[in-house]
């Protein structure tokens, strides 16, 4: 029997779709899962009838493959994934492929990257976007490594990606452990949107009394506009839309708020600060998760000092789309974006992955969860000026914050006056304000510093370094 093209170790709900797409795409296959009645049941079904075989063992897996190997693994990332690699690694041979498509931390990968290349083996760090239908239709996959272990799975992975009108949803992002770094930082923005549409949402709901049917045509309505045209936004609308069966409850309004923040959101911000790169939207939005989750505490204090909703304000009408909140969402989903493409500029030059901006906005077009018309925008942006600092830079996105900036600001003062918060919205416009004032008041700090621990100021009138002797 001839050998199979490609491997896949994991077969969760990733797994499980990801070798079907490679599958269907002309690859045979042979799937391996540590649990092999997993392996057993998918043969039997969705794998059934398909150019798909299983291996009861890992050895066995390895050698129904053909050489030099190409083996994606898809499984929990952290220990399972190093667990994996060492089983694996004793069977492969010189020149074999391990992908690691889970959501890997970076500093692993970049480990692992140099660990498994100096066995003369080759390893791709790969994020995958899409989710489970993305993973069969179509991913945005994020590739990092070699070069060369790249050009050994091209033809596989162009295959395999989500397409866009200007091609495939996945390119060769840079070495080490930079496609993992992408697709943190763009589960950062993912964070970021998510809240930034669920705090509009709430004012509907708690402001202007709207029912999930008018919130989501309101949803579907944005999703035309090209400020906001969205995958996200399309399924806000389906979430208000969707009653549960038995009841007709909308089946948003049954489910806890609680959110949890995995791995990627908290790696995002970690990153961020250490680069030195100011991210107060996605910030706020992993720091709204982390106040859901205090559900306990925020019932108790909810009569103690209650919100009393006595300031309504205007929203805007179904007539313009609800204008205000629609620039201030929009405003808030630039921020998002923006703060996310400078950590990946920073860490470009920081950890030497050398990022074509251009190809990232790219390769977010199709498959992934933050894909959005917007992106062609921040494309062009960058394909202007490589080195643009932040979109704020760039004239169109410039354009859109100086003519929406009032109504953000007019929603963020109307909503924290009458009690609902809006972490996103109002860390966004502090964002695009602090941006917009040639002179903070850091020169306070600073003498602050000096005057408690002599940590001297520079000047705005003289070069150098100084210190006062302040009053006692
Ligand atoms: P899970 O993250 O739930 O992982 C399930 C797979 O990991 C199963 O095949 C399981 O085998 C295997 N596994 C575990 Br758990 N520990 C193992 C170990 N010590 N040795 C070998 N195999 C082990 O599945 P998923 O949701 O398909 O995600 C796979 C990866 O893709 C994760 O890193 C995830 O973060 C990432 N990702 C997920 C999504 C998504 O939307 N779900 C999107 C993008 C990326 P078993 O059957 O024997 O328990």
């Amino acid at each position: 029997m001839s050998k199979a093209h490609f491997g896949l170790v994991g077969l969760g709900v990733m797994g499980e779709n990801l070798v079907l797409n490679a599958e269907r795409n002309g690859f045979s296959s042979v799937v391996f899962n540590r649990t092999f009645s997993k392996t057993e049941e998918f043969l039997r079904g969705r794998g059934a009838g398909k150019r798909i075989l299983g291996a009861k063992t890992i050895e066995e897996f390895v050698l129904m493959l053909e050489r030099p190997r190409r083996i994606l693994m898809m499984v929990k990332a952290g220990s399972a994934t190093d667990a994996v690699i060492e089983n694996i690694s004793k069977y492969l041979e010189e020149g074999d492929l391990l992908i690691d498509g889970g959501n890997s931390q970076f500093q692993d990968t970049e480990r692992r990257v140099k660990q498994l290349e100096s066995q003369s083996f080759g390893y791709i760090g790969m994020g995958v976007s899409g989710g489970s239908k993305g993973a069969l239709e179509g991913p945005s996959m994020m590739p990092g490594g070699t070069e060369a272990s790249y050009k050994a799975i091209e033809s596989l992975l162009t295959k395999m990606a989500a397409q866009v009108e200007d091609g495939p949803c996945v390119t060769y992002v840079g070495p080490g452990g930079s496609g993992h770094f992408v697709k943190t930082v763009h589960n950062g923005i993912e964070y970021g949107i998510e809240q930034i549409l669920s705090e509009a949402y709430d004012l509907m709901k708690r402001i202007k009394g709207m029912s999930c049917n008018e919130m989501s045509e309101i949803f579907s309505a944005w999703n035309e506009t090209e400020e906001l045209s969205s995958y996200l936004v399309e399924i806000t609308e389906l979430c208000l839309r969707t009653k549960e069966k038995d009841t007709n409850l909308d089946v948003v309004e049954t489910i806890l708020d609680k959110a949890g923040q995995k791995g990627t959101g908290l790696w995002t911000v970690v990153s961020a600060l250490e680069l030195g790169v100011s991210i107060p939207t996605i910030y706020a939005s992993l720091n709204a998760r982390v106040m859901s989750s205090l559900k306990d505490q925020r019932l108790k204090i909810e009569s103690t000092i209650p919100v009393e909703i006595d300031h309504i304000f205007d929203l805007g009408n179904k007539s313009d789309n609800m204008k205000p909140l629609f620039d201030a969402v929009s405003l808030a989903t630039i921020a998002s974006y923006a703060q996310g493409m400078d950590i990946l500029m920073e860490a470009s030059d920081v950890y030497g992955y050398s990022l074509h901006m251009p190809s990232i906005a790219q390769i977010w077009k199709g498959g992934c969860i933050i894909r959005s018309k917007l992106l062609r925008r921040i494309q062009e942006a960058y394909v202007k000026e490589p080195k643009l600092k932040n979109l704020i830079f760039d004239e169109w996105f410039n354009a859109q914050i100086a003519s929406k900036i009032k109504n953000l600001a007019y929603i963020v003062s109307s909503a924290t006056k009458a009690g609902v918060p809006v972490p996103c919205l109002s860390s966004t416009l502090d964002y695009f304000n602090s941006y917009r004032t040639g002179r903070l008041p850091q020169n306070l700090v600073q003498a602050m510093r000096d005057c408690f621990g002599s940590h001297t100021y520079e000047r705005l009138d003289k070069e150098g370094s100084f210190h006062t002797e302040w009053l006692k």
